[in-house]
């Protein structure tokens, strides 16, 4: 499927097995179903930009119409994130904070979300960074791809109108080639597969059998719904670096990281092959 759209269940084409492209579809029209979501952002230490990264995400949402909530999941944060976060709770009412007592890692801070999520029955999770990389502005297209009805939408810079705004030449160049890789490994039309720019129906996320407490959740998240044959699209999507005042950044490359990404797209290469072999 090209880049200019891909085929919807109510304009006739279910998308059953369908992966595609997706451009940011049209406006919202009142014919559009309207998928309830929650967006979930891990937060660990960062009392610096929290309070601006609820605000823009809050306002975002709150020019939709669809049925929303902001989950911010504080993954036992030893600065005054908790704290920031209580604050704003009091006066944002889409805000609902979530404590764990300790660092449980990004991958575990996402599934108390999803299950926060589930418990309030949104249809949707739309998992974004706290640091404010991921453009707030995207999100009305995640919305409006919901509406489409895939279970697997990847925000996208590797697709016509994504973007890579001052990431470092070295960790682009990485990420361009690993994506390569992956993609050819996991046989799905998903050019970004590493990015954290996601959305998922809560019910397939609930049903994958997800271990990873890092951030290779959002490979081992490719594994499952190639496995469970979901429908993925991708829209494009911004991803910048962290500003000037944050904490920096906490992922590290290291060679344990790189194995612990590749493992989910060989794994699905192995898993195909296998069933292929036993003829299903
Ligand atoms: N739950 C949890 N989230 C984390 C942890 N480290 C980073 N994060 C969050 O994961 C997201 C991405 O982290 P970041 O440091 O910006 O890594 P990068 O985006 O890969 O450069 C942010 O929302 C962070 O707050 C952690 O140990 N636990
Ligand atoms: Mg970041």
């Amino acid at each position: 499927m090209s880049d200019g759209g891909a085929a919807r269940p109510e304009d006739g084409g279910a998308p059953d097995g369908d992966h595609g492209t997706v451009g940011p579809a049209g406006p919202l029209t009142s014919a559009d179903r309207l998928p309830g979501f929650a967006v979930v952002v891990p937060a660990y230490n960062e009392e610096r930009g929290i309070e601006r990264c609820v605000r823009t995400i809050d306002e975002a949402l709150g020019r939709l119409p669809n049925r929303t909530a902001l989950i911010v999941v504080d993954d036992g944060s030893l600065d005054r994130t908790g704290r920031i976060l209580a604050d704003l709770r009091t006066t944002i009412s889409r805000l609902i904070v979530v404590a764990h007592d300790g660092n449980r890692g990004y991958g575990g801070a996402l599934r108390t979300g999803a299950r926060q999520a589930a418990a309030m029955s949104f249809d949707y999770v739309l998992f974004m960074d706290s640091d404010l990389t991921n453009d707030p502005r995207h999100v009305s297209d995640f919305a409006r791809t919901m509406a489409g009805g895939y279970d697997l939408i990847k925000g996208s810079r590797y697709i016509t109108g994504g973007a890579v705004i001052g990431v470092p030449r070295r960790r682009r160049i990485l990420s361009v080639a690993g994506n390569r890789v992956a993609r050819t490994l996991y046989g799905l039309p998903v050019r970004d597969c590493t990015n954290g720019f996601r959305a998922l129906r809560t019910s397939l996320f609930q049903r994958m059998d997800l271990q990873e407490n890092g951030f290779a959740i959002i490979m081992e998240e490719l594994y499952h719904a190639q496995r469970l044959a979901g429908t993925v699209c991708e829209i494009p999507c911004a991803l910048s670096t962290r500003a000037n005042g944050l904490r920096p950044s906490s992922f590290r490359y290291r060679p344990r990281v790189f194995w612990d990404y590749l493992k989910y797209p060989i794994r699905s290469v192995l898993h195909r092959a296998r069933r292929r072999a036993m003829g299903g």
